[in-house]
């Protein structure tokens, strides 16, 4: 019989998952949850023929010449920023990510960020848990409307669709957006979508939420000049990675009442945050958990799991990048 194959789990992950993975290979895991150094990252994947990944592992090149053995790298999240897929490929390594499985998910959340940033609703509990709230007043924490507003979408792929579409018809919002490529007319028209050059759009959203993958081009696509377009009434949320936004552009902006509120999942070098950021109170803070419920980890999990058995078995992935 032959070696069973060698597969690295990158992260802590559902152990009945890593029990999925073991029925097929001999599965190396870590005890807790701190990333690994790279050069332990590197140390660990000798001999192994696939990771799992998740969006914080660095796949590059010199990874990769260190690494001769690796034959798969599968992703549990649908950003792939961390892997250089080129560099994959010319060394015949296949990469997968995780599409689809947390669309509506994440969609969820970007809708409640931007809710909770435009209502205000983490500023009237960090004042009410203060033991502020004293009397009533007229315009005591008043934020600004987010049904029948217009909802600016920047980056119009599955979950800027799905964040298009809970805006249009749950919220009747007008929905304008700026993409690459434009959306096909059926799936424009039911949504009454419409697509905006870059300016237009920042010029016309009150509630603006970024979705777009960021790559070297993406750096900093929202920053001070971006910024000074906006109405100053408007919002902006964040749930597609940090470095999209500069931060300190962004943080000047709300302390100076250029821009009304902000929702961040994702910040530039996190886990840590720009100090700036903590001493607003007009923005909603959220460690990077658009994709967190339970079902969509695991579902994430899930693909992972099953791209690296198809792939090591010999066969095709269910959604292959390269
Ligand atoms: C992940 C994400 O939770 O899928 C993605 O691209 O951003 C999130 O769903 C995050 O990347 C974890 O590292």
């Amino acid at each position: 019989m032959a070696a069973r194959k060698k597969v690295l789990v990158a992260r802590r992950i559902f152990s009945d998952i890593v029990g999925r993975l073991a029925e097929h290979f001999d599965v190396e895991e870590p005890l807790d949850d701190t990333p690994l150094p790279q050069a332990e990252l590197i140390r660990r994947l000798q001999g192994k023929a696939g990771l799992f990944a998740t969006g914080t592992e660095l796949i590059d090149a010199t990874l990769l010449a260190a690494c001769p053995e690796l034959r798969a790298v599968c992703l549990m999240t649908v950003g792939y920023n961390n892997v250089d897929l080129a560099a994959c490929s010319a060394r015949d390594v296949r990469v997968t990510n995780a599409p689809e499985v947390l669309t509506e998910t994440t969609a969820d959340f970007g809708f409640g960020l931007m809710l909770a940033a435009a209502r205000r609703i983490t500023e009237a509990e960090h004042y009410l848990r203060a033991g502020r709230w004293g009397q009533w007043s007229i315009d005591l924490l008043a934020g600004a409307d987010v049904h029948g507003a217009t909802l600016g979408i920047l980056g119009m792929g599955r979950i800027g669709q799905a964040i298009a579409k809970r805006g249009a018809l749950g919220f009747g919002m007008q929905v304008i957006y700026h993409n690459r490529s434009r959306l096909a007319p059926e799936l424009e028209t039911p949504l009454g979508a419409q697509w905006v050059s870059k300016d237009e759009l920042l010029r016309g959203a009150d509630h603006l939420i970024l979705v777009v993958p960021y790559s070297a081009q993406a750096h900093h696509l929202i920053g001070a000049s971006e910024l000074a377009l906006m109405k100053p009434t408007a919002t902006l949320t964040n749930i597609a990675r940090g470095g999209v936004v500069d931060d300190a552009a962004l943080a000047e902006a709300l302390a100076a009442g250029r821009l009304a509120a902000a929702g961040l999942d994702v910040f530039e070098g996190e886990p840590a945050l720009n100090p700036a950021l903590l001493a607003l109170s007009n923005v909603v803070l959220t460690p990077h958990i658009a994709s967190a419920s339970l079902p969509t980890r695991r579902a994430m999990c899930n693909l992972a799991v099953d791209n690296l058995i198809a792939l090591l078995g010999g066969g095709e992935p269910l959604t292959g990048l390269n």
